[in-house]
């Protein structure tokens, strides 16, 4: 972990200049009748899940370009993950991918998780990929598959995930399939469905009393015809066939170009089974880049759907935030650090939205001044508000300058020195 003495320092450096910041943006928020207080306290409490398969060097079709320092295996992506809460104070659970992380000895990953300050989130399934000493492929579906061994051998996959997301004290399972078709013909398209529920049903069933099921959908990639889980209507009808503790998981990557994405979230709210979420941004498809980066607008109103229906008491349980990135080209820890930030950000902005207001004008239909209550909140610039949430926890005012300061990685550069780490291609 990094040495706080690194963290003061580097506040230090910039303390003035954020004090100031801070005291003009508390004015400017105080005659809009909000307490910047308020706010920097609802923002310090917002959390997010740090993905187990995000602190390695992620790779594309056409190759991978690791960086020295990476951390080698799961206990190393504990200890990257452990630099990121103390600087953000905002990750402290992680999200682990099985088999990818598959821990020898949970209980001694737990351990150290425990030693480092962090818990576990969602645990996520794999049965898009072939494991060595499978017997039955995944080459034609895994769930969906027609051959009943192939969909006894993934249901018994997944019961294999929660008990190990048991040993480590996750509470929820996250599935994401790859089934599906590249060709016309090829799968039956209904009855691959069916099989898919009838999988499910099997791991729901297998699920502890306190767990909860995320269902992921995701529209095309690898199958390019049809896939089996493509839209939220196909999640949304797994969640609501299987029961209370089945709900739907929303990754900002998976939908069709120009998707309204909010409006995907405001439907699932209505129908009380918005589960989570996995963060990241995208130009093209299924991008994995950081969340905010190319769509900033799209993460404020998917929040500011979020923090209506929290106001208005349509969410019976948080969601499950969760990010889920690739970063081919940017240090993993300094891509998360501002993965971190654009999700805060947009959150607090969010909460700056005049809701009266909004309200108001909506029920007059007055379009222009609706439009411009929400502008008046995403243009503030919140990230003194942000910085100083982070600060009051013992994070950082700015965790990459922070973190580049203390030579974090170069240390590990010649630390972690044999084999690199490496990942499956993220997916
Ligand atoms: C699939 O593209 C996905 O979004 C699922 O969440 C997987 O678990 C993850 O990516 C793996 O990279
Ligand atoms: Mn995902």
């Amino acid at each position: 972990m990094m040495n706080p003495a690194q963290i003061e320092m580097s506040n230090t450096a910039t303390m003035e200049a954020h004090r100031c910041d801070t005291e003009h943006l508390g004015e400017q928020l105080q005659r809009r009748g909000i307490d910047l207080n308020a706010v920097v306290a609802q923002v310090a409490a917002f959390e997010v899940a740090v993905p187990s398969w995000a602190l390695g060097t992620g790779g594309t079709r056409f190759g991978r370009f690791p960086e020295p320092g990476e951390p080698r295996d799961v206990f190393e992506k504990m200890d990257d993950i452990a630099v990121i809460q103390q600087l953000t104070r905002a990750t402290p659970r992680v999200s682990l991918h099985l088999p990818w992380d598959e821990p020898d000895d949970p209980g001694a990953l737990r351990d150290h998780a425990t030693s480092l300050g962090l818990g576990f989130d969602a645990v996520n399934s794999n049965t898009f990929q072939d494991q060595t000493h499978q017997v039955h492929s995944y080459k034609f579906g895994s769930l969906c598959h027609t051959d009943a061994a192939v969909r006894a051998q993934a249901v018994a996959h997944n019961v294999h995930v929660i008990e190990v997301g048991r040993a480590l004290g996750s509470e929820a399972l996250t599935v994401w399939l790859a089934d599906g078709a590249n060709y016309p013909g090829q799968m039956h398209l209904r009855k691959s469905f069916e099989r898919t529920l009838e999988g499910l049903r099997e791991i729901y069933t297998a699920l502890p009393e306190s767990w909860q099921l995320f269902t992921e959908h995701k529209p095309f990639e690898p199958a390019f015809y049809a896939t089996v889980v493509q839209d939220w209507g196909s999640s949304l009808m797994l969640a609501q066939a299987l029961g209370l503790r089945a709900s739907c998981l929303v990754d900002l990557g998976h939908h069709l170009p120009d998707t309204n994405i909010e409006l995907v979230v405001a439907r699932l709210v209505t129908a009380g089974k918005l589960g989570g979420f996995h963060f990241n941004d995208s130009k093209y498809g299924d991008d994995d880049l950081t969340a905010g980066s190319i769509k900033p607008y799209q993460l404020f109103l998917v929040f500011n759907e979020l923090v209506d229906a929290s106001e208005a008491g349509m969410l019976d349980a948080a969601p499950a935030y969760m990010i889920d990135q690739s970063h081919n080209l940017k240090d993993p820890i300094e891509a998360l650090l501002m993965t971190v930030d654009n999700l805060r950000q947009s959150y607090a902005k969010a909460l700056l939205v005049d809701r009266a207001a909004l309200a108001h004008y909506q029920d007059t239909n007055d379009v222009v001044m609706a439009e411009q209550v929400l502008k008046t909140a995403y243009e503030t610039d919140v990230r003194p508000l942000i910085a100083e949430a982070r600060q009051r926890c013992g994070g950082a005012l700015n965790p990459v300058a922070a973190f580049r300061a203390s030579g974090y990685r170069a240390a590990k550069a010649t630390e972690r020195t044999g084999v690199t780490y490496a990942p499956p291609q993220s997916l």
